[in-house]
């Protein structure tokens, strides 16, 4: 495996970075999980934008341009001549000393690495997943926007132990004031009298291209997708309901809290936005290998 640092390669056991990296010492920087299938990257300019986003809205200056972060992403996944895989892209603040001001850091470091990666088993993509609604809120706007994908996952990841602990394959997370915002690392979507509704950006949810290739689809398919505050009724009372991330793709959502969701079983229009998502994913996006 040949990992991106700074723009040279190193073998895994040689890829390190300093424990004087304030992305170790405070979480301070960014990433992005992309996606590419038979050789093409998926919604990479989309990815790339977001990442960007990121770091503008923290202050940090990454040291390259949108082309030359693309350009690293596409050689990374080339030097280990994979097809179909995973890439997480990581950009730190860098080396500083051990006080959080991020002025003496000088430079960021840039890490990229083409991986495999697991998903959720076939059975869940067939009969659907289980969900349920996490103590843990979401980071409210005013301590740390959760639109940047920043490198402060444990809001998160204490999310995610909470919905493992209950069994459950993801969990649901409300903000500050009890609306619907997403779930710890994918998008929360249903559907109910032929409507597609999913929370807006403002209750807390991460801008996920997965969400938007959603957006898309519903466009293409005619079908009508709203954005309102939404609470845990809607989630119970809906027809469908499905998630979508980088990693899950588009997974049916099947149990909220134990309850059924609809009849308990994948439902027809998640089940045509998953078949149509396998296309998109194998027909279309940034050749690697050229
Ligand atoms: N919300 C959050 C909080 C995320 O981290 C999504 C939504 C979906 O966004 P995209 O752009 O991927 O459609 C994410 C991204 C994991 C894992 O291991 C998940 C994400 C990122 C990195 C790792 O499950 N999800």
């Amino acid at each position: 495996m040949k990992i991106y640092i700074d723009g040279e390669f190193y073998d895994k056991e040689h890829a390190k970075i300093s424990v004087f990296d304030h992305g170790l010492l405070y979480g301070d920087g960014v990433f992005e999980g992309i996606r590419f299938y038979h050789g093409r990257v998926f919604r990479l300019d989309e990815h790339i934008d977001r990442l960007f986003d990121s770091a503008r809205a923290i202050c940090l200056d990454i040291g390259l341009d949108k082309a030359a972060v693309t350009e690293a992403t596409l050689e990374t996944i080339r030097q280990n001549a994979l097809q179909d895989g995973y890439v997480r892209l990581v950009v730190t603040r860098g080396v500083g000393d051990l006080g959080l001001n991020p002025a003496l850091c000088p430079k960021a470091s840039v890490v990229i690495i083409a991986s495999k990666i697991t998903l959720y088993s076939p059975d869940k993509y067939e009969h659907g997943l289980e969900v349920v609604t996490c103590a843990t809120r979401r980071i409210p706007h005013g301590a740390l926007s959760p639109m940047v994908k920043s490198l402060n996952y444990l809001n998160n990841v204490l999310a995610k132990l909470e919905a493992q602990n209950a069994g459950a394959g993801e969990g649901l997370m409300l903000n500050e004031q009890g609306f619907v915002a997403e779930c710890t690392g994918d998008n929360i979507f249903i559907v109910k009298n032929g409507v597609i509704t999913t929370p807006p950006i403002a209750s807390g949810a991460l801008s996920g291209v997965t969400r938007s290739v959603v957006f898309d689809l519903a466009a293409e398919f005619g079908i009508p997708i709203h954005e309102p505050m939404m609470t845990r009724y809607d989630i119970y009372t809906a027809d469908e309901c499905f998630l979508t991330g980088t990693a899950a793709e588009v997974i049916p959502a099947v149990k909220l809290d134990t309850r059924k969701i609809g009849d308990g079983h994948p439902g027809p229009v998640t089940k045509k936005l998953m078949a149509r998502f396998h296309e998109l994913t194998a027909s279309t996006g940034t050749l690697i290998y050229k």
